[in-house]
C-alpha cells in the first residue's frame, strides 16, 4: 500500500501541471549516475541465525482495520464513509471490489476473538469507524455503534487480550468529507469531538489507544495521489490536509489525556528506512529528505513542534499555517506506533525536474523500493534490516522512546490445499526474520513493548481489493470461513514460547 508513496515525485509534478503552475524547471544537479554506488548492503539474511527470547509482558499481537474487515457498511445507523464512496465509485477499486461486507467481522467478531486466542496472542490492534459512531461526523454518539466495540472489548478483556484501539483508520464521514474534508481546519475539531465520545465510552477499560493509523499515507494517497479515497490530486490539497491533520492528532491526544489521564496514547506511523542509492551528497540529502516525508512528517509537529528541517522549504501560507499552530501541534505521544514493510532507496532526482521560485514546494527526492531482496507477491521487497534500522533510529533520534510495532507483514496469496490445510512458508519466514532484527534492535537498546503481525485476517486491501492477502488466518470471502494458516499457528508458539527460534 506504501509503496505506492515511491510515485510521490512524479504525482506531485502531474498534479502541479494540472494545477497550471510554472513549468520553469530545471535538472537537479548531483545527480546519482556519476557516482560510487553505495556499497553492498548487509544481508538481508543475517538476523536469521539466532534464538531470541523477548522481555516478559511483550505484547504479541495482530492488527486489523474497521472498513477492511467489518463489513455492515450501512447497519445500525452507520453513516457512509469516504471508503464506502469511493469504492462505491467504478474503477476505483481492482475487480469492482468493496468493503460493504468485507470479512463480516461487525457478525463475526466473536469467531475473530477466538482465532486471536487460538493463537495465544495477548494485544490485538482494531479501529473504531468514526461514522459507525457519529454517521455524519458530528453530534451525539450512536449507541449502537458504540455497544459493537464495547461488547468487543470486554470480550477480549475477558479473554486476557490487551485491546489497542486505533481511533482513526482511514474512515472519514462522508459528510465531512462534503465539508472539505482534511483540508478544513473545522474536521480537527470534529475528530477532537469524537474523540472525547471515544474515552468517555471505552476509556474506562482501553488503556492503549492510537489517534491516527499512518497520517502520512492517507494524507498522501488520499489527497496528492488519489488512488485512495478520498480520491483527490491536488499539491494544495496534500499541504493543507497534512498541517489539519498534525492539529488533530494534538487535539485528539489532548482530549484523551482531559478524559483518561492514565490513558497511553500514540500514532500508528508509516516508516521505511530511506538508504541513497550513491555516496554522493545530493543522494545523501535525498535520503535524508525521503526521511522527513515518510517518517517524521507527523512525528516531528507532535513531538517537537515543528515541520522536519529537512523539508524547510515548504511555504506556510501554502500549508495555511497560522501563528501559534506549532505550538498547538505538539503533542508528547507515550509511544511511537512504527507500521514498517519495506525500505526505501533514495536517489536526486537525475532527469526529473523541479520547479523555480515561489512554487519550490515540492520535495526534490525519487523514492525506489529495493531490489536486492525476495519480493512478495505484492511486489514488496522482504529486508528484515529494515526493522532493525528504523527502530534503532528512532532510538537515537527521540532519545529511546517506547516504540511498539503496530504493523507488520507481507501479502502472499497461498491458499488452501486439498486437505483445505494453508502452507504459507513464506510468511513464517518474513515473520521470522523480522522478528529476530527486531530482537537486535532490543538487544542494541531499543525500547520495543510488542508486535503486531499485519494482520489477523485475509482482507480488504484497499484499491487492491481482496487481491492481496496479509492474514495469519486465510478468509474464504464465498462462505466467510476462516481458518489459521501454517503461519498463524507458528505465530501462535512464538507467542507462547515468547521466542524466536531459527528457521
Ligand atoms: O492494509 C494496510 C493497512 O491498512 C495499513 N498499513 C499497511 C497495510 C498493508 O498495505
Amino acid at each position: 500500500m506504501r509503496l505506492s508513496r515511491r510515485k510521490f515525485v512524479q504525482s506531485i509534478l502531474g498534479a502541479s501541471a494540472a494545477l497550471g503552475l510554472p513549468a520553469a524547471f530545471s535538472a537537479c544537479s548531483g545527480s546519482s549516475k556519476a557516482s560510487t554506488p553505495a556499497p553492498a548492503r548487509d544481508s538481508a539474511l543475517q538476523f536469521q541465525a539466532a534464538s531470541t527470547t523477548f522481555p516478559k509482558g511483550f505484547f504479541w499481537g495482530t492488527a486489523t482495520a474497521s472498513y477492511q474487515i467489518e463489513g455492515a457498511w450501512n447497519e445500525d445507523g452507520k453513516g457512509e464513509s469516504i471508503w464506502d464512496r469511493f469504492a462505491h465509485t467504478p474503477g476505483k477499486i481492482k475487480n469492482g471490489d468493496t468493503g460493504d461486507v468485507a470479512c463480516d467481522s461487525y457478525h463475526r467478531w466473536r469467531e475473530d476473538i477466538a482465532l486471536i486466542r487460538a493463537m495465544n496472542l495477548n494485544s490485538y490492534r482494531f479501529s473504531i469507524s468514526w461514522p459507525r459512531i457519529q454517521a455524519s461526523g458530528s453530534g451525539a454518539a450512536n449507541s449502537k455503534g458504540v455497544d459493537y466495540y464495547s461488547r468487543l472489548v470486554d470480550a477480549l478483556l475477558e479473554a486476557r487480550i490487551r485491546p489497542l484501539v486505533t481511533l482513526y483508520h482511514w474512515d472519514l464521514p462522508q459528510a465531512l468529507e462534503d465539508a472539505g474534508g482534511w483540508t478544513n481546519r473545522d474536521t480537527a475539531g470534529r475528530f477532537t469531538d469524537y474523540v472525547q465520545l471515544m474515552a468517555q465510552a471505552l476509556g474506562d477499560r482501553v488503556a492503549d489507544w492510537m489517534i491516527f493509523n499512518e497520517p502520512d499515507a492517507f494524507v498522501d494517497l488520499g489527497h496528492l495521489e488519489g488512488t485512495h479515497a478520498p480520491g483527490r490530486q491536488s499539491i494544495l490539497d496534500f499541504l493543507r490536509a497534512t498541517h489539519v491533520v498534525n492539529l488533530a492528532q494534538s487535539g485528539g491526544f489532548r482530549a484523551l489525556k482531559a478524559a483518561r489521564p492514565s490513558a497511553r496514547v500514540g500514532t500508528a506511523f508509516s516508516m521505511s528506512p530511506c538508504e541513497p542509492a550513491t555516496d554522493s551528497e545530493a543522494d545523501k540529502l535525498a535520503a535524508e529528505r525521503a526521511h522527513a516525508i515518510t517518517n517524521t512528517w507527523f512525528l516531528e509537529p507532535a513531538l517537537r513542534g515543528r515541520y522536519p528541517d529537512a523539508l524547510a522549504f515548504l511555504p506556510e501560507t501554502a500549508m495555511r499555517i497560522k501563528a501559534g499552530d506549532m505550538e498547538k501541534t505538539r503533542a508528547p505521544l507515550d509511544f511511537i506506533g512504527i507500521n514498517l514493510y519495506y525500505r526505501t532507496i533514495a536517489s536526486a532526482p537525475g532527469t526529473m525536474e523541479r520547479f523555480s521560485h515561489a512554487q519550490e514546494w515540492l520535495f526534490p527526492v525519487k523514492m525506489d523500493g529495493g531490489q536486492q531482496g525476495p519480493k512478495t507477491d505484492f511486489g514488496w521487497e522482504v529486508w528484515p534490516k529494515a526493522l532493525y534500522d528504523m527502530v534503532t533510529r528512532i532510538t537515537r533520534d527521540y532519545n529511546r522512546p517506547v516504540i511498539e510495532i503496530t504493523e507488520s507483514g507481507c501479502s502472499y496469496n497461498d491458499g488452501p490445499d486439498a486437505s483445505g490445510a494453508i502452507h504459507d512458508r513464506r510468511r513464517i519466514e518474513y515473520h521470522r526474520q523480522y522478528l529476530a532484527a527486531l530482537a537486535r534492535a532490543m538487544a542494541d537498546g531499543a525500547d520495543v513493548r510488542g508486535y503486531h503481525a499485519w494482520s489477523l485476517l485475509d482482507n480488504f486491501e484497499w484499491a487492491e481489493g481482496f487481491s492481496q492477502r496479509f492474514g495469519l488466518a486465510y478468509v474464504d470471502f464465498k462462505t466467510q470461513q476462516r481458518t489459521i494458516k501454517d503461519s498463524g499457528r507458528w505465530y501462535g508458539k512464538v507467542a507462547t514460547e515468547n521466542r524466536v527460534g531459527p528457521a
